[in-house]
């Protein structure tokens, strides 16, 4: 039997990015008759950046009410709040006395995030990766599908099962495996084609959220950086063209045709041909899963419900974990 673990940060609006990178992927396993999928909004990774503690509570609710409109079956899935499973921060702890802060520190996440104030930075921010382990081993996952941008945080899951089943000269926790699939897992912003697209990134511009309405998303569209160009016949010629490169990823992704489909349809055009086709095919997919999120977000205590009997499911997965780990370590019997 697999067991699939993933989450998202209530940080922010949910993008494309999330959408093609992770979520969308997600939908897929749940049909599976050997999975069993666990999809969680990561809330205690959210407090690790400025937040506002009134907004983080409903915020959560609309990632779990995204994550239903995008098609997860709460009758097939089960979808919790990380909060409301403290397993997952108890564990991290036990974690965090194996980890490496050498092997921390060169976690390109936190210092993406941290910047030049890493001195300043929060531990939260620093031992990121150790409660991303936590949230993953606790429930003994054997697959995480995830974008590539976690790709490194998973090889560090990875590594501290490796060192607990050594330390304890146990076959305890398994090592699961990224499952990085799908057209479009890294999607990049659409104001720098080097730069992936981020919901902390602080231009509004620079994604496509899956709330965005009909115009927001066109003007954002035709605001995205490209160059003056006229779109190849052929992929290679878009290899020094990230921006130009990135839009057909996309295009393609969202239409469900092979890059080299969507680049002959344009071959010779200019981009003002090329984008209002493409804020069509955007409008076009998200507009079910925006009417579904809004009608979820009316009926709130339903969304809540459905969170509270996931986080019990899943307690009721995370709670003897715990407990092996802690005779496992000689610590006090929960
Ligand atoms: N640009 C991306 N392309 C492909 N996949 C992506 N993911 C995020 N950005 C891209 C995938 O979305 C999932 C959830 O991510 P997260 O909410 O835990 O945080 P993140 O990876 O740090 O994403 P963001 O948008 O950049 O959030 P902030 O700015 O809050 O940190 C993950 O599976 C991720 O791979």
């Amino acid at each position: 039997m697999k067991r699939i673990l993933s989450g998202m940060q209530p940080t922010s609006q949910l993008h494309l990015g999330n959408y093609l990178g992770a979520l969308k992927n997600w939908v897929s396993f749940q049909d599976k008759q050997d999975t069993e999928c666990l999809y969680c909004v990561v809330d205690l990774h959210a407090i690790t950046v400025a937040y506002e503690p009134e907004v983080l509570k409903k915020a959560s609710l609309e990632i779990a009410a995204a994550y239903i409109a995008a098609g997860i079956d709460p009758k097939k899935s089960t979808i919790f709040v990380q909060s409301a499973v403290p397993e997952h921060s108890q564990l991290m702890w036990l974690l965090g006395t194996m980890a490496q802060m050498g092997k921390l520190q060169r976690m390109t996440q936190f210092k993406d995030k941290a910047g030049k104030n890493a001195e300043r930075a929060g531990l939260g921010l620093f031992a990121y990766p150790v409660l991303m382990a936590a949230d993953i081993l606790i429930y003994k996952a054997t697959h995480v599908p995830v974008g590539e941008d976690q790709k490194q945080h998973l090889e560090l899951t990875r590594d501290l099962a490796s060192t607990f089943n050594t330390k304890f000269d146990i076959d305890f926790f398994p090592h699961p495996e990224p499952v990085i699939t799908g057209p479009a897992p890294r999607v990049m912003s659409l104001r720098d084609g080097t730069k992936k697209m981020s919901k902390s990134e602080p231009s509004d511009m620079s994604r496509i959220n899956l709330t965005d309405d009909a115009d927001t998303i066109l003007k954002k569209i035709k605001k995205a950086k490209t160059d003056p160009e006229p779109l190849p016949d052929s992929l290679e010629s878009l290899e020094e063209r990230p921006e130009a490169l990135n839009l057909i990823t996309l295009y393609a992704a969202l239409a469900n045709e092979a890059k080299e489909d969507s680049l002959k349809r344009f071959a010779g055009e200019s981009f003002s041909v090329f984008k209002p086709a493409f804020a069509e095919l955007v409008i076009e997919s998200f507009a079910p899963i925006t009417n579904e999120m809004n009608k979820l977000m009316q009926d709130i205590d339903q969304v809540q419900k459905i969170v509270d009997s996931g986080s019990e499911k899943s307690r009721d997965i995370a709670a003897p974990v715990l407990r092996d780990v802690h005779k496992i370590m000689g610590l006090s019997a929960l």
